[in-house]
């Protein structure tokens, strides 16, 4: 498969770029754009959900799989997309959101008026089990006035659908299949590790019940069908599952390629180390050294069982990875650096979130109006319930919501950062001095291409084995990889001060590959330094 040395860059199309005026970016924007992502030097673009749906969560709430939602654009426009990407050889990977479907398509309108048929694409009970939903609340909700219940992981407007149906299942691959015949090259499975639901639904307290549903068995089975009814059978696709606190051991069988289920798989592990007791909405400093495990458990683990790891720092659900990891009041620009090479060398495909390559960070908003999305939203209801003073509540929804990368892509210095010449749909950030005008040959974005290129010249980036250095450092994270006697050692200073280190005797003679600052002073790591030595 050639997705080992490919960069993937995501685009929340709704804050891309909007060229009507509407205040909400659109397919055209992304068209416009492309001779600035070909520049960049990725090869694909993700594309957060683009069709028909209330957008109760943003688009995760699809009420029409195989059509585009009036507010993105029309199918002419998409298809025009897919055109002008393949002419600078940008393919898109479209999102897959096939745990769930809104209330509002036409599947649970016919169940909830009676039609058997449809009423068993959904998982009723008279009898709902304990758990919760990821957005808080029960996960579950009267089924009309049918006397049962439907289950809901996600928002109440956010039915799951019932993969043990194989009319279900059918569906899904003619969907999978109706965008593959667009000349659709990626797909990102949402959530996918939990269509697997067995018949017999337990009670759970523990974890709000994710044992319950999370990777069971049969997800496997599903995802071994959804290959062979349709991707499996291109060498080009590259199919990624958004994993939802999952396991290694599970994600290696995902993404092993003899297992003909995905290409990698996105986990969030690495993500939680600013959460106190797992728990999201909390607030304290990240922890280095679980960050530091973490990645060297995966790495190693995925590296030895032949999986293969989605790399990234940001999305569309997390705060901007430069606020929680680095001192980025003093250190920005080294920062958001030293986080692009900690990943874009290291094993795996990575993945650019829109403005990062220009180290864009959170929007400095002042009021729990600001922010829109439904989980943060729900959230800070639910820390004021649990006895949180309004301003302590608010604190922890300005560092962890989603909306914090959602803000409008930050253009130019004009008004609305260039995105829109209405009203945006969500108040743009701090982009007086951080825009693609003012960075684009700046040393971040010309780091993120040099580093995407790399990718493609170094089999030993692209192909390399993993394998964890500086296990002892309470600042340093560090790898090596090595490819047919080829090795490169990466060293990345968490730290916003100088480091002392041992350069590995190995690499005492090594050629310096790439470096974050223009010198390397021996035994020293400056403030956010990386740097890769290849021997
Ligand atoms: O996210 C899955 C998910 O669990 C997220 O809600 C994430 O874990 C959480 O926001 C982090 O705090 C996917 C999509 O990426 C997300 O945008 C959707 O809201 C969700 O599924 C439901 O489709």
């Amino acid at each position: 498969m050639t997705f080992k040395n490919k960069v993937i860059y995501q685009i929340y199309p709704k804050s891309f770029l909007d060229t009507t005026g509407s205040g909400v970016g659109d397919i055209c924007g992304i068209i416009k754009k492309l001779d600035y992502l070909a520049e960049l030097g990725i090869d694909m673009i993700w594309l957060n959900p683009i069709y028909p749906s209330p957008q109760r969560d943003n688009g995760y709430d699809i009420s029409d799989y195989v059509a585009i939602n009036p507010d993105f654009g029309t199918m002419a426009d998409f298809e025009a997309l897919i055109a002008q990407g393949k002419k600078r050889g940008i393919e898109v990977m479209l999102d897959m959101v096939l745990n769930h479907v809104s209330i509002e398509h036409d599947w649970f309108q016919k169940a909830i008026s009676g039609d058997t048929y449809y009423q068993d694409f959904f998982i009723l009970r008279d009898e709902p089990t304990d758990w919760l939903s990821k957005f808080g609340g029960n996960a579950w909700a009267p089924f009309g006035d049918t006397g049962k219940y439907y289950l809901h992981l996600f928002d109440v407007t956010q039915a799951d659908l019932n993969w043990r149906n194989v009319a279900v299942r059918n569906e899904m691959f003619k969907v999978v299949n109706f965008w593959r015949d667009k000349g659709v090259a990626g797909f990102r499975f949402d959530v996918i590790n939990l269509i697997g639901k067995e018949a017999i639904l337990q009670n759970n307290p523990v974890n709000e019940g994710k044992a319950e549903y999370t990777d069971k068995p049969l997800t496997h089975d599903y995802l071994q069908m959804l290959n062979a009814a349709s991707f499996g059978k291109d060498e080009e696709a590259i199919t990624v599952g958004e994993m939802s606190s999952t396991t290694i051991e599970n994600c290696i069988l995902y993404s092993r390629p003899d297992r003909n289920e995905l290409s990698m798989t996105f986990n969030f592990h690495h993500l939680k180390v600013d959460y106190v007791d797992g728990q999201k909405w909390t607030k304290m400093p990240f922890d280095f050294a679980e960050l530091k495990q973490l990645f060297h458990t995966w790495g190693e683990k995925m590296s030895e069982g032949n999986g293969w790891n989605a790399l990234f720092w940001n999305n569309h659900d997390q705060p901007r990875a430069i606020n929680r990891f680095i001192d980025h009041k003093n250190f920005r620009i080294k920062g958001a650096m030293m986080l692009a090479a900690s990943i874009h060398l290291s094993r795996g495909t990575p993945y650019v979130y829109m403005g990062e390559e220009i180290g864009m960070i959170d929007p400095d908003f002042t009021s729990m109006q600001e922010y829109v999305d439904v989980e943060s939203r729900n959230a800070y209801q639910m820390l004021m319930a649990s006895g949180k003073s309004p301003e302590e509540a608010f604190a922890i929804i300005q560092t962890k919501s989603r909306d914090n990368s959602r803000t409008p892509m930050q253009w130019d210095d004009s008004v609305n950062a260039g995105f829109s010449t209405g009203r945006p749909w969500l108040m743009t950030g701090n982009h007086a001095e951080i825009n693609v005008a003012h960075e684009k040959n700046g040393e971040i974005f010309t780091f993120y291409q040099k580093l995407i290129a790399l990718r493609k010249s170094e089999k030993l980036i692209s192909e390399g084995t993993y394998k964890a250095a500086y296990q002892e450092s309470d600042c340093i994270y560090g790898f090596i990889r090595e490819f047919s006697g080829q090795k490169m050692l990466v060293v990345n200073n968490f730290s916003n001060q100088v480091s002392q280190f041992e350069l590995l005797p190995e690499f005492v003679n090594g050629e310096i590959l790439i470096n974050t600052y223009s010198k390397f002073m021996a035994n020293e790591l400056q403030p956010y330094q990386s740097v890769a030595f290849i021997v």
